[in-house]
């Protein structure tokens, strides 16, 4: 018999109910609380989490190494311990707040859906990130002139679509380069969760999560486009699977709003009584580009309702979600609420979900059903 783990059958989209191997994904990949968007900073064990394999067990992070080889006149090492001495020496060490979404956030609303973690909307979060400017390292060493792409691969191995395969993804050499990214060892102040990449990870600001590759202990300068399974298997948008589909890169505008009132256990659908509600959330956009514009709407059975605009609180760091806040007048009956945001550049969220093979970038205004009544 053939083994299926290197002998894949191919994906097929499916429809109605979740498979055994979806809510397994969905056990391990938690998503972040919505009632946690009322905290600036996503509580650290609240924050969604998408590990691909087993996370590296790593017993002494002292020990941890980076190697950083392939175009470069010498191939370098680093000790995490070296690296945190440089920045701290040099004082390049910083703290970036960004909000992180993954780039299959949204998946599971898509009909037919993608057999893979069946994300709702909640797979984002705010954290603060502690480390250096990924160009120090970098710059420790001499880049050959034919260096084009920088590949960081993670300690973490595993088999998708029949690959073996350690998780690595590339930037190129100018992206890599960029102030912002981060080679980060502190969440929130604290060290990396081992969920979360400890010791060691990259932050690409204003990036899907899928760049900011946890575990780092590799970095390959390239002078080629980086093929690897990460990077053109997966993390493509494409219409169909002929499609040769172009990378997922920055995050799509999107917003969320806190679930007003109280929950059913299982549906999780809402309760709140007739008056004022007050509604809360965030908005957020890729690139570091800010929010504009936050609305809401209430779709009620048998009344029309337009969309309404929200306060909005401008956020105070350029890659971190904005928080938006307004007042509900609820009636008694059943109502769907949705929030939308705009940001600087124009972009705003569609009504219906644009579609994707394997449902990435969604950013389509969430609904959430909320049931009025005075109890
Ligand atoms: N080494 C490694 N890095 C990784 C991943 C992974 O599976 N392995 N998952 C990526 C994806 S798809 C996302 S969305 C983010 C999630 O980061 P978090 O789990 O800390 O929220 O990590 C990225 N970095
Ligand atoms: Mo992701």
């Amino acid at each position: 018999m053939q083994n299926p783990i290197l002998n894949p059958p191919q994906k097929q989209h499916q429809h109605g109910d979740y498979s055994l191997s979806e809510v397994s994904l969905a056990n391990r990949n938690s998503g972040t609380l919505l009632e946690t968007l009322q905290h600036d900073i996503t509580p650290i064990g609240a924050h969604y989490l998408l590990n691909h394999f087993d996370v590296p067990y790593v017993s002494n992070a002292s020990d941890w190494q980076v190697t950083i080889c392939g175009q470069v006149d010498q191939p370098l090492s680093r000790s995490l311990e070296e690296i945190i001495r440089h920045a701290t020496q040099n004082s390049l060490a910083r703290t970036h707040r960004v909000t992180l979404e993954c780039a299959g956030n949204g998946r599971a609303t898509l009909e037919p859906r993608w057999p893979s973690q069946p994300w709702q909307v909640e797979a984002v979060g705010t954290s603060d990130w502690f480390g250096m400017p990924l160009k120090y390292l970098l710059q420790e060493t001499q880049l050959a002139s034919s260096a084009k792409e920088v590949v960081f691969y993670g300690a973490d191995k595993g088999v998708d679509a029949g690959t073996i395969h350690h998780f690595a993804r590339s930037l190129s050499l100018a992206d890599a380069m960029h102030d912002d990214v981060m080679l980060v060892w502190q969440m929130n102040d604290q060290a990396l969760l081992p969920q979360h990449g400890f010791p060691l990870r990259l932050i690409v600001p204003g990036w899907y999560g899928m760049a900011s590759v946890k575990w780092l202990n590799k970095i390959e300068v390239i002078d080629h486009a980086f093929t690897g399974h990460q990077q053109t298997g997966t993390y493509v948008y494409r219409k169909d699977r002929g499609d040769n589909g172009t990378p997922v890169t920055s995050i799509r505008v999107k917003s969320l709003l806190v679930p007003p009132g109280i929950p059913d256990w299982s549906s999780r659908k809402r309760l709140v009584k007739p008056g004022i509600v007050p509604l809360v959330g965030r908005a957020w956009s890729g690139n570091g580009v800010p929010i504009v514009k936050v609305e809401w709407y209430r779709d009620s059975e048998g009344s029309d309702d337009q969309w309404h605009i929200a306060t909005l609180e401008p956020s105070k760091s350029k890659y971190a979600w904005s928080k938006w806040t307004a007042n509900w007048h609820s009636t008694p009956g059943k109502h769907i609420l949705s929030c939308r945001a705009t940001d600087a550049c124009g972009n705003t969220q569609p009504l219906t979900p644009a579609w994707d093979i394997a449902g990435f970038g969604n950013n389509a205004v969430q609904q959430v059903e909320v049931w009025c009544e005075a109890f």
